[in-house]
């Protein structure tokens, strides 16, 4: 099977989730979803039904306009159904605010109009942090295979099945970091430092874009993330460190 892990021309629900963060809100929706649905239908019904015969209303009633338990129930009624969106919606928010003990921690700077990585981790043979800028690929300089305004030059790399942590912020104006596949978005704040943590359970190529508007060029600074395997990463740690 081919995952849905970039915008593709009339896909209308969310990308395929390659987190357990986005899973949940895969979940989510779903459930939102189903009361959407019954709402929607009952509510359309009932309007149709009156609309159509509108002589004959069978809809109406003489507690309508003053019955003690009609208005109990339609009151109620709603109530119990934003109590059952409302539960499973703030227990994923406050297990996706969760930042387990991270086996990696990457700084992401948002800057005008490009993003810098900062494996923080991990030093080079001169002693410096591994850090790199990843800059959107230009129109006329995509392959072959390309995606047009997610691509960039440079991307971070992760290994897969690993706890990373995202400290992030920005230097300029406010950025957002966001990457659909794992469930991301966080306001990159300048003088602030913001953590989210993920946890990636496959391979693949994940594009995200700024989300919070800082400029002209805010359509114009996409994040490509790479998940390898634990071996390919340390490969391209080692070259990143030459
Ligand atoms: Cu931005």
């Amino acid at each position: 099977m081919t995952w849905l892990d970039v915008p593709a021309p009339w896909a209308m629900r969310l990308q395929d989730a390659a987190s357990p963060n986005q899973e949940g809100i895969h979940e989510l929706y779903d459930h939102i979803m189903f009361y959407l649905a019954l709402v929607l239908g009952l509510v359309s019904y009932m309007t149709i039904v009156i609309v159509k015969d509108f002589t004959k209303n069978k809809f109406a009633h003489k507690q309508l306009r003053h019955g003690q338990t009609l208005e109990i129930i339609w009151t109620m009624f709603p109530a119990l159904i934003l109590l059952l969106m409302s539960f499973p919606s703030f227990i994923l928010l406050y297990l996706s605010d969760e930042v387990l003990t991270p086996a990696l921690t990457v700084k992401i700077v948002g800057l005008q109009w490009y993003w810098k990585y900062e494996y923080s981790d991990f030093v080079n043979k001169t002693g410096e942090t591994l850090e790199y800028e990843s800059y959107i690929m230009p129109d006329d300089m995509l392959e072959e295979g390309n995606t047009r305004l997610l691509d960039t030059d440079t991307s971070i790399v992760l290994p897969v099945d690993t706890h990373v942590r995202f400290i992030v912020t920005a230097n300029d104006v406010m950025h957002s970091f966001a990457v659909p596949s794992l469930g991301i978005k966080i306001d990159a704040t300048p003088g602030r430092l913001n953590q989210v943590s993920t946890l990636m359970e496959r391979t693949g190529v994940f594009y995200g874009q700024c989300s919070e508007l800082c400029g002209v060029n805010h359509a114009l600074m996409p994040m490509k993330m790479q998940c390898v395997t634990m071996e390919d990463f340390l490969t391209y740690l080692s070259e990143l460190s030459e």
